[in-house]
């Protein structure tokens, strides 16, 4: 295996093809780089970002643990380097802050922007996979590496007439990069998860009116956004070690202690009172520092969810909307969002809010929308409807492994995987952030860091032991979901519809698919690592054919 590129025919020949130039995809290049492979990088965008470079509409904000604790770990000089300005940046600071990762590496030379994967094909005689792509490339390597992201593929509705309204129309998560102007406009938004929780705010500002088309309320929390101070930046420089450590040894990956303790261990009072201090100080750590077993147990569930639904009916001014307003679910077993004047913009003349459940859309016109109730005159929509997420853009590439084994066909029941990472009858194949690992439950760009690595000291011991192809064996699979399943199933989870349990998707299969172990999970494939226990190995063609004669 060498650095530079070979071409048999038309087809170009590198180590490893990687589809994905967001978080994880250019981590990727970086790593397999360093360990001397030749690396082919496909992304459909005009640059690096992925999600950030997609998701860029009006209130898109970080919504985790924040800067700077949202980033790579791989180089102490980018954290000398970088500057980080608030808590919760926005999507713009976020993507400024790769673009100096691909400059500072040189990544774009190996990176074919605007360019599709179409087709991605093991061929068995030759041991390497085949890519095509929509701009005619066509490309092989013993190594794919699917960094296609967890929420990318978007998750379009199916309502009649959608596609005869004539007004202007965006998906959150394909905001387009021209400035898109809502000043007097009518303005309906269908969705209230995060995208919608954090664009509608700031749609509110500018538009003449702002119709919510809610099908379920949500908890919202106070996103708490910060200035990051010079003197804050300078201190986490200086303890950067010991920040990454912590890091490591987190659940979820950040540098928090979180909390042990139980709701139960507290008097009602005193949870009301760890509560308000949470929501005073608002912020993502209003997660990390709940009672250990509120996604857990029922009655620790309970006293938060009528924490929240007391806030939203203070902060709403008509008692009709925050009744409307007021979910149902168990608390964090949706994705919790951080919002930003989410429940006050309801106290503004120009916001209304229609609930779909009791007021269904029954059509769109070419100038509005119709629900149960009557006609509300549209300029705009704007779907803030989700993601295929986790399992739907792997589906949408649909390789093709062993004897022409489709991606679809094999994960028509479940999304089988082993460790998170890898799929029977697809060798050398490898998934980041996919199902079966903690993906968007843990720190994503550190999570890809770690099964980046993972998969580069697999690619050496196969080296090392003159192997061309692993792949798990459907025993190991049906273990590793028997394991995934085990842990999701000692919490509240996978009660609830969400995109976390593929209920968001007609059609898909329904069940929580994720590590939720965090850290755990890195001990366990590190644990796998030991021997390979679960795999089955080939050698190359050519060996195993000299060896049997
Ligand atoms: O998508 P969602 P999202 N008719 O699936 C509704 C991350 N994120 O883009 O709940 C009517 O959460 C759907 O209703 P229901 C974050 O992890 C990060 O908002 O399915 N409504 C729901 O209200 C987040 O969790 C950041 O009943 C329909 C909404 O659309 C994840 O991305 C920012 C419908 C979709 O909510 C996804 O968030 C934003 C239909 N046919 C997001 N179909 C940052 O960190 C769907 N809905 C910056």
């Amino acid at each position: 295996m060498s650095e530079q590129p070979r071409q048999s025919g038309a087809t170009e020949e590198y180590d490893v093809i990687v589809i994905g130039a967001g978080v994880s995809g250019m981590y990727a290049l970086h790593h397999f780089r360093q360990m001397g492979l030749s690396v082919r990088v496909y992304d459909g965008a005009s640059d690096v970002g992925g999600t950030w470079w997609y998701n860029r509409y009006p209130g898109a904000r970080v919504d985790g643990p924040g800067s700077p604790f949202y980033c790579y770990t791989f180089s102490d000089e980018l954290m000398q380097e970088w500057d980080w300005e608030e808590t919760q940046s926005e999507w713009s600071a976020v993507l400024a802050s790769l673009e100096p990762v691909a400059d500072k590496f040189d990544l774009r030379k190996d990176i074919q922007f605007e360019t599709w994967v179409k087709d991605a094909r093991w061929d068995d005689a030759a041991q390497r996979w085949h890519v095509e792509t929509d701009t005619g490339v066509q490309a092989s390597a013993p190594f794919l590496i699917c960094a296609v992201g967890a929420l990318s593929t978007t998750n379009m509705p199916d309502i009649p007439g959608l596609h005869d309204f004539a007004g202007e129309c965006y998906h959150t998560g394909r905001w387009p990069h021209e400035p898109v102007s809502f000043e007097g406009k009518r303005v309906a938004v269908i969705g209230t998860g995060s995208s919608g929780i954090q664009a509608i705010p700031e749609i509110a500002k500018t538009a003449a009116h702002v119709t919510v088309l809610q099908r379920t309320a949500q908890f919202a929390f106070p996103c708490g956004n910060r200035p990051i101070t010079p003197e804050d930046m300078a201190e986490a420089r200086e303890n950067w070690d010991a920040i990454k450590a912590k890091m490591y040894a987190n659940m979820g990956g950040f540098p928090h202690d979180g909390n042990t303790r139980s709701a139960l261990e507290d008097t009602p009072e005193e949870r009301r009172a760890l509560y308000e201090s949470l929501w005073q100080r608002a912020g993502f750590k209003f997660f990390l520092d709940l009672y250990a077993d509120i996604a857990a147990n029922e009655e620790a569930n309970a006293s938060l969810s009528d924490f929240v639904r007391d806030k939203i009916r203070e902060i709403v001014d008509d008692p009709e909307t925050a009744e409307k307003l007021l979910p149902d679910h168990y608390v964090m077993t949706k994705r919790p969002i951080l919002e930003n004047g989410y429940f006050e913009a309801y106290n503004r003349d120009n916001v209304t809010l229609v609930d779909l459940r009791e007021d269904p859309i029954e059509r769109f016109t070419p100038n509005s929308v119709i629900t149960r109730s009557g006609e509300h005159p549209i300029d705009m929509l704007v779907l803030a409807t989700g993601f295929d997420a986790i399992s739907g853009t792997m589906l949408k590439l649909d390789p093709k492994g062993r004897d022409g084994l489709a991606l679809k066909d094999r994960w028509h029941d479940r999304f089988h995987n082993y460790v998170g990472i890898t799929i029977a009858g697809f060798p050398n194949l490898f998934m980041i952030h996919g199902p079966g690992s903690p993906g968007v439950f843990y720190n994503m760009p550190l999570g890809a860091e770690r099964q980046l690595a993972w998969i580069g000291d697999l690619i050496q011991h196969m080296r090392d032991q003159g192997q061309a192809t692993v792949e798990p064996t459907t025993e190991s699979e049906d273990a590793w979901a028997g394991e995934v399943g085990a842990i999701a199933d000692a919490t509240l989870f996978p009660r609830t519809d969400s995109w976390w349990t593929g209920a968001n998707v007609p059609g898909k299969p329904r069940y929580f698919s994720a590590y939720l172990g965090g850290d755990i999970y890195y001990q366990r494939i590190a644990d796998v690592a030991k021997d390979y226990a679960g795999f089955v190995f080939e050698p190359a063609r050519g060996e195993e054919d000299a060896e049997a004669s």
